[in-house]
């Protein structure tokens, strides 16, 4: 029989005698005779003596039910997770402020956008729709954009999206539209992705969709970063001034550092080599001070612009195109601070449509309607209790007073026996006829049926106007992503359908799509209840290629270096690249690092499988003549240099990465293949970088 004993083991072997436990300064552990003043408690403030063996009757006895320690512990442990969001299930959190330009009175009461200069507390949480919280970051998706501004008047939350259109007309079709994109009930797959038959089945029945169609296949749902993207308010809402005027609005997030977007290529291989690709952006971004940064740009119209224009600005399929009312910047969002912990802040935060302060009114866009209704009831799902809103990230940052009370882990209760009003004791809060919100007093009448306004019947023609906005560049994007998807179909039906719907698009890409995917023969048009207009002219607001950024900041450079790399053409492009505001990872061939040119030792950031070149924004292969023959065996420093060159990325080289660039199959060094001899060709090619990508190459590399 085995003795008892008083001993317990660690996972290292060690033996360590029944006293605390503490962690030195390199993760040993001490053990310690004194008590300490953190002890380890159980929840309920019991002090632990023991925290790594389970209560037992004899060393090799069964458990005892009266550990309750034991139960606690694994309990809670049990009970940690909360149902994921049924969509935007994958998200990422950060905090920041919102600063008002100048007074915006004329327009709206809402108080936080009566002063200039002033800065209003802000969280924000970006996502993607379909995958389930631990799927990838760079899925072919539309991303959440949800904003969350604390005003003195409480929470205002713009839930918006990456992209100002929406696939569908009214809110009761969003359950069908989120069942087809999401994994197939009977198999659970496919995760994340829209390439599959449900989904293309549910669109090519749905012709609503076609314009948010044509924005999905776009490079706008492949973002680079969080960072590079813009985001939309989509619905129009209404802005009440003082005297309770109305003014259509449209809201839209301009971010400082311009749009850029990956490739589908890079896209899968991103997806890889780093599922967090978006989070990690936005994390170090905020770790190292560059603070991301948007503008909030206001679409403003009139009843009378509603009535005179092409489409309904209640039909969430139709944007404003920018040309025809110029958005007016009225403050900046900056995020500069990481939640302290992703759970309670990130996975608990509650945005809501219905939030808005006194000053921000709803507009019938029946969609919008439909989330009003919906946002309350999930919260309730997920969080678990009417009394989310006690749950700090949810709390207003102002001061709030009703009478609600009790339920599920109620932390804010009413003090003293008034819980009502009237009452005749002048205690707790009443109403402000003035400070309070005051719906816009719309007249409405007709009759009460399910019904679709004639006036959304147009479904191509926004599509169309999308479509001929985009580069030559872009366009070809766009057939490939159609035929990527596409091509997942095992249904030919499906495939053609949507053909169809293309051919009431653009003549060419319905050709395009077709011929790529081997259509036997052409379909028909699909029906249009109205002809797709012809006359929308190009908006070159639409286009990423056209509103990318001129300059590199913001950016990540991936430098490939190598025992003897020349140390001095190294600092020269470090220091190039913090002149212009951008970083960089050394890449090499050992996680140990580098001895470079001088001697020095230069630890490095990614081993050379780890960090693919499809992880930064252009390259540089600073090898030494010894260090570059080693690699030219290795697969994946071939594959470095190809794909970079595949992706339109430039590459700067030093003479030994030469023979690199034929091992990967390039034979025609072009332009953005640029030669640093000496420190004194790094300012021209920091500067190049600014262009991102070398798009003359496409027709070469066809990166699509
Ligand atoms: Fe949402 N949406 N949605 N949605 N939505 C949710 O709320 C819903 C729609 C958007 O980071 C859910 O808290 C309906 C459009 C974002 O926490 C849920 C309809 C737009 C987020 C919900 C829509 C959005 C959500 C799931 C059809 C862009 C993530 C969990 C009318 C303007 C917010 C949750 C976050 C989340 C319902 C359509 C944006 C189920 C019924 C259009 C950014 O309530």
């Amino acid at each position: 029989m085995a003795k008892a004993t008083k001993t317990s083991r660690s996972s290292g072997g060690a033996k360590i005698h029944e006293q605390n436990l503490q962690r030195g300064s390199g993760g040993e552990l001490h053990q310690t005779t004194a008590d300490r003043a953190d002890t380890m408690t159980t929840a309920q403030g019991g002090p632990v003596a023991d925290d790594q063996n389970s209560l037992r009757v004899g060393p090799r006895g069964p458990l005892v039910i009266d550990d309750f320690h034991f139960r606690e512990k694994i309990f809670h442990f049990d009970h940690e997770r909360i149902p994921e969001r049924v969509v935007h299930a994958r998200g990422y959190g950060a905090h920041g402020f919102f600063e008002t330009y100048k007074p915006l009175s004329k327009y709206t009461r809402a108080d936080f956008l009566q002063r200039a200069g002033e800065k209003t507390p802000a969280f924000v949480r970006f996502s993607t729709v379909a995958g389930s919280k631990g799927s990838f970051d760079l899925a072919r998706d539309v991303r959440g954009f949800a904003v969350k501004i604390y005003t003195q008047e409480g929470n205002w939350d713009l839930v918006g999206n990456n992209i100002p259109v929406f696939f569908i007309q009214d809110a009761i079709k969003f359950p069908d539209l989120v069942h087809a994109v999401k994994e197939d009930p009977d198999s659970a797959f496919p995760q994340a992705q829209s390439a599959h038959d449900t989904f293309w089945d549910f669109i090519s029945l749905t012709p609503e969709s076609m314009h948010m169609i044509m924005w999905v296949m776009s490079d706008r749902a492949i973002p680079r970063s969080f960072r590079f993207m813009e985001g939309f308010g989509v619905h129009t809402f209404r802005l009440l001034n003082a005297k309770d005027e109305s003014t259509f609005v449209k809201f839209h997030w301009k971010p400082k550092l311009n749009l850029q977007s990956v490739a589908w290529n890079e896209a899968v291989k991103i997806n890889g080599a780093d599922p967090d690709y978006h989070r990690r952006d936005l994390w170090e971004a905020i770790k190292t001070g560059n603070f991301p940064e948007w503008e909030l740009q206001v679409q403003l119209f009139d009843q009378k612009f509603a009535d005179e224009f092409e489409f309904d600005v209640l039909d969430p399929t139709k944007i404003i195109p920018e040309e025809q009312i110029k958005p007016m910047p009225i403050g900046r969002l900056v995020l500069n601070r990481m939640p302290d912990n992703f759970f309670a802040e990130t996975e608990q935060v509650a945005f809501m449509t219905q939030n808005v302060p006194p000053g921000i009114d709803f507009s019938n866009d029946p969609l919008l309607q439909g989330r009003n209704f919906s946002y309350l009831d999930t919260q309730l799902k997920r969080l678990g209790s009417p009394n989310f809103t006690h749950i700090p990230i949810n709390a207003p940052k102002c001061p709030f007073a009703h009478f609600q009370q009790d339920g599920h882990m109620a932390m804010r209760n009413p003090v003293g026996p008034i819980n009502y009003q009237p009452n005749s004791f002048d205690t707790g809060p009443r109403e402000s006829p003035t400070r309070g919100f005051r719906a816009f007093p719309d007249v409405e009448a007709g009759p009460k049926a399910r019904l679709r306004p004639e006036s959304f019947a147009d479904h191509y023609s926004q599509a169309r106007q999308f479509f001929i906005s985009q580069t030559e560049i872009e366009q070809n994007h766009i057939a490939a992503a159609l035929t990527f998807e596409l091509s997942k179909c095992k249904l030919p039906v499906i495939r053609e359908r949507v053909v169809s719907h293309l051919l009431n698009i653009d003549d060419r890409l319905a050709h395009t799509v077709a011929d790529n995917l081997g259509l036997p023969k052409m379909p028909k048009p699909a029906d249009a209840a109205v002809p797709t207009r012809q006359d929308l002219p190009p908006s070159p607001a639409l286009s990423i290629v056209e509103n990318g950024p001129q300059r590199f900041e913001g950016r990540k450079l991936g430098i490939l270096v190598t025992d003897g790399t020349d140390a001095a053409l190294l600092k020269a492009v470090q220091n190039a690249l913090k002149k212009a505001g951008a970083s960089w990872e050394l890449i090499a061939p050992k996680i140990g690092g580098i001895t470079a040119s001088d001697k020095s030792h230069i630890p490095a950031d990614q081993k050379i499988d780890g960090g693919p070149s499809v992880l930064y924004d252009a390259v540089a292969l600073l090898p030494s003549e010894a260090g570059m023959a080693d690699l030219l065996n290795e697969a994946t420093a071939r594959d470095f240099v190809a794909d970079a060159f595949s992706h339109c990325k430039f590459i700067g080289y030093v003479a030994a990465a030469q023979p690199l660039f034929a091992k990967a199959g390039i034979d025609d060094m072009d332009d953005g293949c640029i030669a640093l001899s000496g420190a004194k060709d790094v300012k021209g090619f920091i500067e190049t970088l600014g262009n991102l990508r070398l798009w003359d190459r496409e027709p070469v590399v066809k990166m699509e």
